[in-house]
């Protein structure tokens, strides 16, 4: 289905001229023109190592048994009854619920009398976008740019995993190094990108990804390039693979944001962007399993935020981390945890520097990440408490509910990427000594 409306669908424009010092964009390529260069080159160029970039069944779903049911429920009750036999009830209709279930959940289901009225197995699922969003990549997708990306630019690029979700799929990073390759240590200043911690935040994928591609086909560019021979740059479109696979495997969303643990109780997901070691579980994060934005057993129990934090704690020489979020279109960076300003006023005027020029570039409104709502664990306090990164979040398109939430269309991703590949070139050229904006 995708592929088909994907050609029709995706005629948006970035601009490679950007790199050429020339702030106002000219010619344009297509980001078709830019896909269709990746996929020529990936005929004719090697692919890296199989075993490191080939994921079976990379949407985990042979393993899983669970299929999406409907079943007669007459009232509140018995809702809590399927729940309590382990349907994950996802929507309430008149007379029936829908949801996923497990083989086993289903046998007790139907045991205890109730009614099985549909059942999808997940693996028949369209695992795809719905079809008016085709434009946005899955994870799937996401994987093809990836490699084509890693056999386009062999020399420029290395891909590998920093790790498995709960539900056993890779966490991807792309490195732009030329001088070093694969998982070896740099002494180059790094940068950092990472999106789509929360599920249903599918517009960050598209940002760090199309970013990537961006700066793949304008290497040559004195621009790029200067960046290219001087930093370490690593970006993860996809922090929660599993959460992504579950929010568009129906083709059609369902608003999750937290990742796929099974919780005590069968409840799932914890709030991987509460789940760091800062100030861990204190305001702004539940302790209840069922909650959008439960904390977790403990700080780092999941292994999507085990895996940032092993890959962040190796790589001392990284110095800048941007976290993309949706949405309400801000700049954001610590405290998100503590209302107070950050102690260090070299590094707050480091962060406030930084966060105005991100806005120059966005229209995005800068301000302390507590200034919206103190929240504790998230993954930029982390980063700036336990190495000192100038760690910002920024909430992406739309400014509110009205513009489409967390849903707001293929129609603003244009617009979002080219606004966000400037401001990331500008967190690029502040990477090699942030401190010189205190100077
Ligand atoms: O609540 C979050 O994790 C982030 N917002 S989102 O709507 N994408 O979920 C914001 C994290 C930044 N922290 C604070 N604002 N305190
Ligand atoms: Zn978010």
């Amino acid at each position: 289905m995708k592929k088909t409306l994907f050609a029709l669908v995706s005629c948006f424009l970035i601009s490679p001229a950007f790199a050429e010092g020339d702030k106002d964009p000219g010619t344009s390529l297509s980001f078709r023109q830019l896909l269709s260069r990746v996929a020529v080159s990936n005929s004719s160029l090697a692919l890296p190592e199989p075993a490191a970039i080939v994921v079976k069944d990379d949407l985990g779903l042979l393993a899983d048994d669970r299929s999406w049911i409907t079943v007669s429920a007459a009232d509140k009750f018995q809702r809590t009854r399927l729940l309590e036999l382990g349907l994950d009830i996802v929507e309430v209709d008149r007379g029936s619920v829908r949801g996923f279930a497990r083989e086993s959940a289903m046998r007790e289901i139907t045991d205890k009398g109730f009614r099985i009225d549909d059942k999808v197995s997940i693996y028949n699922f369209d695992k795809d976008f719905p079809a008016a969003d085709a434009a946005y990549h899955n994870l799937e997708e996401t994987m093809d740019v990836l490699r084509g990306l890693a056999a386009a630019h062999p020399e420029e690029t290395s891909l590998f995993s920093i790790g498995k979700s709960v539900e056993g799929r890779d966490i991807w990073a792309l490195r732009i190094n030329p001088a070093e390759k694969g998982e070896a240590p740099s002494a180059r200043p790094g940068a950092f990108f990472m999106a789509n911690h929360h599920a249903r935040e599918h517009l960050t994928n598209e940002v760090a990804l199309l970013f990537a591609v961006w700066l793949l086909e304008n290497k040559n560019s004195a621009e790029v390039r200067k960046y290219l021979d001087t930093l370490d740059i690593h970006i993860i479109p996809v922090s929660n693979p599993d959460g992504k696979a579950f929010d568009i495997a129906t083709g059609k969303y369902k608003w999750w944001r937290k990742n796929r643990s099974v919780n005590p109780g069968g409840t799932y997901g914890v709030d991987l962007n509460r789940n760091y070691d800062a100030r861990w579980c204190k305001a702004g994060a539940s302790t209840s399993p069922s909650a959008d934005t439960y904390c977790g057993p403990s700080a780092f129990s999941e292994p999507e935020t085990r895996a940032i934090r092993d890959f962040v704690l190796a790589r001392p020489n990284i110095k800048t981390l941007l976290s993309y979020h949706t949405y309400s279109e801000l700049i954001l960076y610590p405290w998100a945890g503590s209302a107070e300003p950050l102690e260090n006023k070299t590094d707050l005027k480091v962060f406030e520097t930084m966060a105005k020029q991100f806005a120059g570039f966005t229209g995005y409104v800068p301000q302390q990440s507590s200034d919206l709502y103190v929240a504790t664990g998230d993954t930029t306090d982390w980063a700036y408490m336990a190495r000192n990164i100038f760690a910002f979040t920024f909430e992406l398109t739309p400014k509110r509910w009205g513009g489409g939430g967390f849903y707001p269309g293929a129609g603003v991703i244009e617009k979002t990427v080219r606004d966000n590949i400037k401001a990331a070139m500008y967190m690029l050229s502040v990477t090699d000594d942030p401190y010189k904006l205190a100077r």
